[in-house]
Order: C-alpha cells, then sequence, then structure tokens
C-alpha cells in the first residue's frame, strides 16, 4: 500500500557553484528539485512507499527527473512526458549565510495537461497521505479547484490530506496567495505551515493563535515551522508541543528545509509515533537538508535519521 502521494512540478535545479549574486555565477550544477518533489524524495529515503504525481517535457531534462525520481524508488506511474511543454527549470542563487534567490523558467508548466481525472486515478491506490501544496495551487487557477476535488476524493476513501502553503511570492501576491489558501484549508487533515505563511494568511499573530486560526478550519494536525526558532505542533485537543530546532553550525543552503521537515513529520505520522517525537524527527530532517547544497541533496536516510536521534551508531571510516 502506498504511504504517501504527492502531487506538484518538479524541476531541474541549477545550483550555483559559487556563492554571490547570480548575474556573477559562471558555472552551475545540474540537479532536480521542487517542493513536492522534495517531499517525495525525503519519504522515499525514510522507506515510505512514495509515489509522485506530475508532467514533464518530453525532453531530455524530463527524462532526467523521471529516471532520477525512478532511482529513488518513487512510483512514477502517475507521470508522462508530455510534447508541447520544456521541462521547468530553476536557477538559484546562494549567498553566503545559505539564504540566496531562486529565478523560475517554469511557464507554461507541463503540469497544465493534468486533469482531476487522472489525480483520482492514482489516488483510486489508496495512499495514506496525500501531499499538496500552495506551490503548485499558484501555478494556475484551475489547480486550486483541482486540488479541492482531489482532497475532497481522497478523503472519501479514508486518506489522509496533508498541506504546506508553501507561499512563493514569486509565483503570486499575498492576496491571491491567501485567498486560493484559505479556500483550501477546509479541506486539510494535516497542516504544515511556515509561521511567515500563516502571518499571509492570517496576518501576523503568535504561533498559538496561528493553530487557533488553522483549526477554526476544522484541521486536525497542525504543525507551525518557525526556521531556526524551532516547530510547534498540535493534535486535535492536545497541548502544544515545541520542538527546538536542531544546532547546524553553518548553513550551506537552507533551500528545501522545510520540505525535509515535512518528509520526517509524515514518516513519524505514518509510524504512529507522538507528535514529540514525529516533530524531532522532522527537525533532524529538515536541519540535514540546510547543511548540505541543494533543494534535497542533504535529505537523510532512516538510517541518517536513526543515528542522530542516537538509536543507532553512525561508523564513519
Ligand atoms: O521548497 C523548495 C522549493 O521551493 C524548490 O525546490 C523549488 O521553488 C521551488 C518550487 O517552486 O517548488
Amino acid at each position: 500500500m502506498q504511504d504517501v502521494l504527492t502531487i506538484g512540478d518538479a524541476m531541474i535545479t541549477m545550483n550555483p557553484k559559487q556563492r554571490g549574486p547570480m548575474r556573477f555565477t559562471t558555472e552551475f550544477e545540474r540537479r532536480i528539485g521542487g517542493a513536492e518533489l522534495n517531499v517525495a524524495v525525503g519519504c522515499a529515503r525514510l522507506g515510505l512507499q512514495t509515489g509522485m504525481i506530475t508532467r514533464l517535457g518530453r525532453d531530455e531534462f524530463g527524462r532526467h527527473i523521471l529516471n532520477t525520481l525512478r532511482g529513488e524508488g518513487i512510483d512514477m506511474s502517475g507521470t508522462a512526458l508530455e510534447e508541447h511543454y520544456a521541462t521547468p527549470v530553476n536557477f538559484k542563487e546562494t549567498l553566503e549565510n545559505g539564504n540566496g534567490r531562486t529565478f523560475y523558467y517554469r511557464f507554461p508548466s507541463p503540469t497544465e495537461e493534468l486533469t482531476v481525472q487522472h489525480i483520482k486515478e492514482q489516488l483510486s491506490k489508496q495512499p495514506k497521505v496525500f501531499y499538496m501544496t500552495g506551490v503548485f495551487a499558484s501555478l494556475r487557477p484551475e489547480n486550486v479547484e483541482m486540488l479541492r476535488e482531489a482532497a475532497r476524493f481522497a478523503r472519501e476513501q479514508g486518506t489522509l490530506t496533508a498541506m504546506d502553503p508553501n507561499i512563493r511570492l514569486k509565483l503570486w501576491s499575498r492576496e491571491a496567495a491567501g485567498e486560493a489558501i484559505r479556500s483550501l484549508l477546509p479541506y486539510a487533515d494535516i497542516m504544515l505551515s511556515g509561521k511567515d505563511e500563516a502571518d499571509i494568511l492570517f496576518g501576523g499573530q503568535s504561533i498559538e493563535e496561528h493553530i487557533a486560526s488553522f483549526q477554526s478550519y476544522g484541521i486536525d494536525r497542525i504543525i507551525i515551522k518557525n526556521g531556526s526558532e524551532g516547530a510547534a505542533g498540535k493534535h486535535g485537543s492536545s497541548k502544544t508541543v515545541y520542538q527546538p530546532a536542531e544546532k547546524v553550525e553553518k548553513a550551506a543552503d537552507t533551500v528545501g528545509a522545510g520540505d525535509g521537515f515535512n518528509a520526517g513529520f509524515l514518516y513519524g505520522l505514518l509510524q504512529g509515533y507522538p507528535l514529540e517525537k514525529a516533530l524531532k524527527i522532522g527537525s533532524v530532517a529538515g536541519a540535514k537538508v540546510v547543511q548540505v547544497a541543494g533543494d534535497n541533496e542533504g535529505l537523510p536516510l532512516l538510517e541518517e535519521v536513526e543515528a542522530a536521534l542516537g538509536n543507532e551508531e553512525r561508523v564513519e571510516r
């Protein structure tokens, strides 16, 4: 049985080989990325049966992404290569502190060929969790309605729906993002939001207030990620649990940390671990992503998480 099924854009990510403004970067390394792709890779590395629904260009980049994801053990039967589209590309800029900007060359997205029927076919495999983000929602207005319908269908058959707002202000305005994502909240069972994204959705308020705002939409499990400040989680009427962030000596690249957290949290949830432990695994996975350049290169294997939790010895030489 499939554990996690994600839906979204998959892209070539060009990681800079030098730090600093992109206009001076002369060398890049070709990798892959995309928020929902990163979560799929993270889940698969932790041993979850994972699938991804996407569409790629019928080109060399599309074939490379497909092969790489298959190599990670991800079920790509929900994916096709589309004739009249180019596979999306994302060029990254990384500054000395690991932060930076992204420059997208992603429209029109091959995912425009996806239909609700395609998504339902994949959902019929009854994954335990269907994972969506605001990145896919932002690509075109039709995607918001498609996600709503897919989430409704998923829930009818007992699949839990998980959502990260993942608001990318290069893709839409605060107002458009806020309106669309709030319309999706009634369809989410699990919310994995950044504090900054909750601020966009509900205005600047405390973490407890954000949790209450998400709860008012009927969401059962709510996680608020707050970068180096740690994360908070609440399940139903339980007390809010606070998880400090893992110590990271030197951040190589902060992009993808939230996706790593989500993969780790979903892994913990699907093992039936208590909220505290699922949050801890999420933090460990997120911290591992930050320490390696690239959106998903640092996503850990299960044994690396176990070693970080002190459950397994790590032998280096
Ligand atoms: O969460 C990381 C992603 O943002 C990155 O891999 C690519 O920006 C991206 C996207 O649009 O999915």
